[in-house]
């Protein structure tokens, strides 16, 4: 079949808006044609290379579509079941599934060059989900079958920024009621952390950003404290009074920087933890005081994609917006097509949107 997609042509370059064809499920595939894509930072990284992808590429992660063909051997999913695709597949099988950490599961699966290009050459989904096009072939352990009405634009945000901020509080945290909480970086992850918070019943919630606008967001999410960051501030001194000169339980690094991260550590609590969700370039890496590991028993904890095992997280975030309990809506900022892409990474930087949703 015939689909448009934006394909990753070269590191800082503008992505090509082209169009592919796009082979049958094989054994063990699904075809999901998708309704909408969210637009993460983590797509920006690999256009500008944070994070090492190799061209050319069709990227995107964050997706939710309809189940339009099976290959022989599927048995999660039928022709028409709604779902949300998952950029680590979920074997349900290997050595981590088996125990409850999904989000490492082991299964090497890249579905292949499954996109032919209009010059013959074929290509790859980078992410393995390839929700930059209309529509993408990948193994049935990459969808998640959901039943529920939320529109499409709201749905794709829990294919990544939703479960990745969400979970790193519930799961990676399990931030209990009463506790309190700093989230540096308040783009689409940040905010949903803020909401998980806001749902485990954390007390304060301190949201922290250079852009004003995302504070505002934040207040309307949950966040009870507002901190701006940047140029002659001092985020950990205002959080620190703001938690009678404490720190907070869980501080979270939202956006991908290792100064920030050295904030989240010094912002937590004795005895309380930072937690990492951003990545930096590949190389960098963080000065921590051993001393003050052990004196202070401060930890460290990564958190990738929200510690989920998705086929559990996604129907339970969708209840969660489904019951009012997690605002989508308020996250989507910008609905737009996918040859506004390339505009939807500059709105991002400039820090005007919370999430940008590609409608197809
Ligand atoms: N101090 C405070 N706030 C800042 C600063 C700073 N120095 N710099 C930027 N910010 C704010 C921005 O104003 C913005 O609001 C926010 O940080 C970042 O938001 P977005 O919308 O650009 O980014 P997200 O929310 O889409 O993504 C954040 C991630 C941390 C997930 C991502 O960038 C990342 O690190 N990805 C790699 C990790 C990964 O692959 N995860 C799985 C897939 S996402
Ligand atoms: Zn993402």
């Amino acid at each position: 079949m015939q689909v448009r997609g934006a394909v990753f042509v070269g590191q800082n370059q503008d992505m090509a808006v082209e169009e592919l064809e796009l082979d049958g499920p094989g054994e063990g595939q699904v075809l999901v044609r998708y309704d909408a894509s969210g637009v993460c930072h983590s797509d920006l990284s690999v256009v500008n290379g944070t994070l090492p992808l190799p061209p050319p590429s069709v990227l995107g992660h964050e997706g939710a579509g309809v189940i339009e063909a099976v290959g022989p051997g599927v048995t999660s999913v039928a022709v028409g079941d709604r779902v949300v695709a998952s950029f680590v597949p979920a074997c349900g099988r290997c050595w981590h599934c088996s125990r409850g950490e999904g989000n490492l599961c082991e299964q090497a699966d890249f579905g292949g060059e499954i996109y032919r290009r209009p010059d013959g050459s074929r290509i790859a989904a980078g992410m393995g989900v390839g929700t930059f096009a209309e529509a993408c072939v990948m193994s049935e352990s990459r969808v998640v079958k959901v039943h529920t009405d939320l529109p499409g634009e709201q749905l794709a945000l829990i294919g990544c920024g939703v479960t990745t901020g969400a979970g790193a509080v519930l799961n990676t945290a399990r931030v209990a009621p009463g506790e309190s909480v700093a989230v540096i970086g308040c783009g689409g992850v940040g905010q949903a952390a803020i909401q998980a918070a806001r749902i485990a019943g954390a007390s304060v919630i301190i949201a922290v950003d250079a852009v004003q606008t995302k504070l505002d967001v934040a207040a309307k999410l949950g966040a009870t404290h507002g901190v701006l960051a940047g140029n002659g501030t001092d985020p950990v001194g205002e959080v620190k009074e703001l938690t009678r000169g404490r720190g907070v339980d869980y501080a979270f690094e939202v956006i991908g920087r290792s100064d920030t991260l050295a904030q989240a550590m010094a912002m937590a609590r004795r005895g309380g933890a930072a937690v990492a969700v951003g990545v930096p370039d590949m190389t960098a890496t963080l000065a921590v005081a051993i001393a003050d590991l052990v004196i202070s028993e401060r930890r460290l904890l990564g958190s990738l994609y929200g510690s989920a095992m998705v086929r559990a997280e996604f129907p339970r975030l969708v209840r969660f917006a489904e019951t009012g309990q997690l605002d989508l809506d308020s996250m989507v900022s910008r609905v737009v097509g996918i040859d506004d892409i390339n505009d939807t990474f500059r709105s991002m930087q400039a820090g005007e949107v919370i999430r940008s949703v590609i409608d197809y």
